[in-house]
């Protein structure tokens, strides 16, 4: 199976059970659960292979799952939305929705016995949770403005979805790609500011314009162009994790958008077939690239593939600085608008999501899409409509002109929901954003994403502040505290932030930010700003 694990007794505990049973297996037999009650489950079947259908076990909420949908591309629609709202609105307090940082929803306080009734509910309004935990290929990111911006290179939604069908068999589970060795991240970048954060996925597909040639050959019965021709430029192994974080590297490629399918099928199948499934600190993809090299790892791709593939265009198309989407944005169908809400920290209740799901249906064409900074876009909506929409009571908490610190706030779960955390993340968050906004003004967005330990989920390398969560000392005592990283780039010459300052704890924060503010990013104190206007 693999080069660098081949035998059994080297295989990792999580290899051993995938070997035992499949996790796609868990699909039939959701009625059992269901009728058994959580308790009563088989452990692993419980806290690992029900992933593979989206239920995650909340050590932290026994018996309160969380699911994990699949978004391709982000896209959904008021009806889904509706779905979704009813779900989380059976719990009642115990009953949430987070927008996470892969442009997807997760639903809080799931009971395992409303399964089998969540998932018809989902089926029937073409919702699927499929393989999106465990060593699957996560949702896969696109343009969140795809087919609505005027200046984008490549409407990314089609393709987004046929490698989402690729992989999941049309949501129904897809053995293929179930047993990967460890987690996979894809994104397709649309438009010229990489709102996917191409740089951080395993694979991911860069827009790049190549110089027509006669050496090559663009399918049979297609004419030889003179002009530049648009694909994409492939780079691959970028990720975080707790042992190590790094940017995507060129793989050296370039294709044709009809080739984007076929080409993540070749990828797989090399991770599949060779990734390590020994050491699961050492099974990303990355790790299997140092192993071979670059080179080698494109040959393989090219096997794979049944053909060569074309040495990447000189350079990629990411010249913009990245957009976050919050405002009224032209979309470049005459008379019609996008208008993206900051959601803080992406946390939405049952009423938030009907009021949501309304407000798609009432103003734009019953779209709504969600982002990689955890709001929402809600597209289609006619000038004739929008200044009745800019009156909607909802705007008020999920404004489209919020703070320059909110607007650009990302939070993973956090201690609230998460049994790996070391603090807690989204309400603290969104507390100290609450005070610096009182104490400072700004002249521009900074972008300060927390994660609650270092897997890393809210991305705090690519932050301007990244804030991790780590346990520190302070008078004898042991306290919540976070790592600060900075310099993470996002859009045109993105690149990863590094680790500045270690070990602040959480309670003496505020001051620590306030300074860093003022001194990197221009903020001014208030009181300051009062002092040079008057
Ligand atoms: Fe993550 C594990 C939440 C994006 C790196 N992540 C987890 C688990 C499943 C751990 C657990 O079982 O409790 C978290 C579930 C907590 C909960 O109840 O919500 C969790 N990850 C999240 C989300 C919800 C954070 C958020 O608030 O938005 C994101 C869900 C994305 C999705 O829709 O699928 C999320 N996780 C990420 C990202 C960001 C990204 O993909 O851009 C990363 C870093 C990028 C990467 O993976 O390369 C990330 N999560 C991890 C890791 C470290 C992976 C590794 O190779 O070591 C883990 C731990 C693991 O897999 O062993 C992890
Ligand atoms: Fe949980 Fe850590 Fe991921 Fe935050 S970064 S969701 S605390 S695993």
């Amino acid at each position: 199976m693999t080069d660098t694990a081949t035998t059994t007794t080297s295989l990792n505990k999580f290899e051993k059970f995938k070997a035992q049973k499949d996790g796609l297996a868990i699909k039939s037999e959701i009625e059992k659960f269901a009728a058994l009650g959580w308790e009563a489950m088989d452990e692993t079947d419980r806290d690992h292979r029900l992933k593979w259908v989206g239920v995650f076990f909340r050590p932290v909420t026994p018996g309160k799952f969380m699911m994990r949908l699949r978004m391709p591309n982000g896209i959904l629609t008021s009806s889904q939305m509706s779905v979704l709202a009813q779900v989380v609105q059976r719990y009642g307090d115990d009953g949430c929705a987070d927008i996470t940082t892969r442009q997807n929803i997760q639903l809080r306080g799931i009971r395992i016995e409303d399964l089998p009734d969540i998932f018809n509910r989902f089926h029937a309004v073409g919702l699927t949770t499929i393989q999106s935990g465990m060593d699957n290929v996560r949702n896969i990111t696109g343009d969140p403005v795809a087919g609505l911006d005027a200046d984008e290179l490549y409407d990314t939604r089609e393709l987004v979805q046929q490698i989402q069908d690729m992989l999941t068999n049309k949501g129904e589970g897809n053995p293929e790609f179930s047993n990967l060795p460890r987690k996979f991240n894809i994104a397709i970048a649309g438009g010229r500011d990489n709102s996917v954060h191409a740089e951080i996925n395993d694979l991911a597909f860069v827009p790049a314009f190549k110089e027509g040639s006669e050496d090559w050959v663009l399918g049979a019965g297609q004419e030889f162009s003179q002009s530049p021709i648009f694909g994409f430029n492939i780079v691959v192994g970028g990720f975080f994790s707790a042992k190590r974080c790094e940017a995507a590297i060129p793989l050296n490629a370039w294709i044709l958008p009809e080739d984007v399918v076929a080409v993540c099928r070749a990828v797989l199948e090399v991770f599949r077939d060779h990734g390590s499934r020994a050491n699961r600190q050492k099974s990303r993809l990355m790790w299997l690239i140092d192993e071979w090299g670059v080179e080698k790892f494109r040959a393989e791709v090219e096997s794979r593939l049944g053909k060569s593939l074309l040495s990447a265009a000189a350079k990629d198309e990411i010249d913009w600085e990245k957009r976050d989407h919050i405002g009224v944005y032209k979309q470049k169908q005459a008379g019609l608008n996008y208008a993206g809400l900051n959601i803080p920290v992406g946390r939405l209740y049952a009423e938030d999501m009907f009021e949501i799901a309304r407000l798609a249906e009432v103003y734009g064409s019953g779209e709504i899409r969600v982002t990689v900074e955890q709001n929402i876009v809600i597209p289609n909506i006619s000038d004739s409509r929008l200044a009745t929409f800019l009156t909607e009571s909802l705007l008020e908490r999920f404004s489209i002109d919020p703070g320059l610190l909110t607007r650009s706030l990302v939070s993973c779960t956090g201690a609230q929901f998460c049994n790996f955390a070391l603090i807690e993340t989204k309400n603290r968050a969104l507390a100290m954003i609450k005070a610096l906004e009182e104490d400072l003004t700004f002249t521009n967005p900074v972008r300060i994403h927390w994660t609650g330990c270092p897997n890393s989920c809210g991305q705090p390398q690519v932050a301007d502040i990244g804030l991790m969560g780590t346990k520190t000392r302070k008078n004898g005592k042991t306290l919540e505290g976070v790592d600060i990283y900075m310099g993470g780039k996002v859009g045109k010459d993105a690149h990863l932030g590094t680790c500045v300052t270690k070990g602040i704890p959480c309670e003496d924060l505020q001051p620590v930010l306030q300074d860093l503010l003022i001194k990197n990013f221009g903020a001014k104190l208030k009181q300051e700003a009062l002092v040079i206007n008057s």
